[in-house]
């Protein structure tokens, strides 16, 4: 897929006419500075056209930016922040559970975005497990894999692909541009 345009259409934080409108919707989900920001930046090819490297604020959106006049990417809050106040993670948890679990889309699929230094997190298996349930199309991408040498790097993709079989995991990095080719052949499958 080539992007030939990509602008910041709005931000929701509740049910708004941009759900309904028949195009596809491409949400990134994962935890927090795990990069997803980058991670859409590197497939649009615009340095900051997705704001990065910023703790959660206080107001909790859905990003949405309208790519090539037809489809959109959804920039998702991030869980997992650990100084996040007890009401502000309940709030982030009902935003992702409504907007991935709850309502009708005309099309989407989700990027789920892991850690590869981190690793698999609780989350992001609860998070992997409830998208399989939901019959999601789900596209999973080790990010940051840059940070780990080659042994590392198989037995950290191996570890990965046992918790979650049956699923390609996508090894990227947004410093070494790895991953972007097959990550947006993915999406316009
Ligand atoms: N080494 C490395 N760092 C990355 C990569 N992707 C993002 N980062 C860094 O991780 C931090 C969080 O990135 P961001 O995109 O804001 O994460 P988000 O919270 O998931 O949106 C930033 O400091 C990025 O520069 C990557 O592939 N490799
Ligand atoms: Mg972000």
């Amino acid at each position: 897929m080539k992007i030939t345009s990509a602008e910041f259409k709005k931000g929701i934080k509740g049910t708004d006419e941009i759900l309904t409108e028949p195009k596809l919707q491409v949400a990134f989900i994962g935890r927090s500075n795990v990069g997803k920001s980058s991670l859409m930046n590197l497939l649009l090819n615009r340095k900051d056209l997705v704001k990065s490297g910023k703790v959660p604020g206080k107001t909790l959106e859905l990003n949405f930016f309208l790519i090539n006049k037809s489809f959109y990417f959804v920039d998702l809050p991030g869980y997992g922040y650990a100084k996040m106040s007890v009401d502000m993670r309940n709030q982030l948890a009902k935003m992702i559970q409504w907007y991935l679990f709850e309502i009708e889309i005309p099309d989407r699929k989700v990027v789920l975005v892991l850690d590869a230094k981190v690793g698999l997190s609780e989350m992001d298996l609860e998070m992997f497990r409830l998208l399989r349930e939901s019959k999601h199309a789900v596209i999973v991408v080790a990010n940051k894999i840059d940070l780990l040498n080659q042994s590392k790097r198989s037995s950290q993709l191996k570890t990965i692909s046992n918790l979650m079989p049956g699923t390609p995991i996508i090894p990227c990095s947004t410093k070494t541009k790895e991953g972007r080719e097959e990550i947006l052949k993915k999406l316009s499958e």
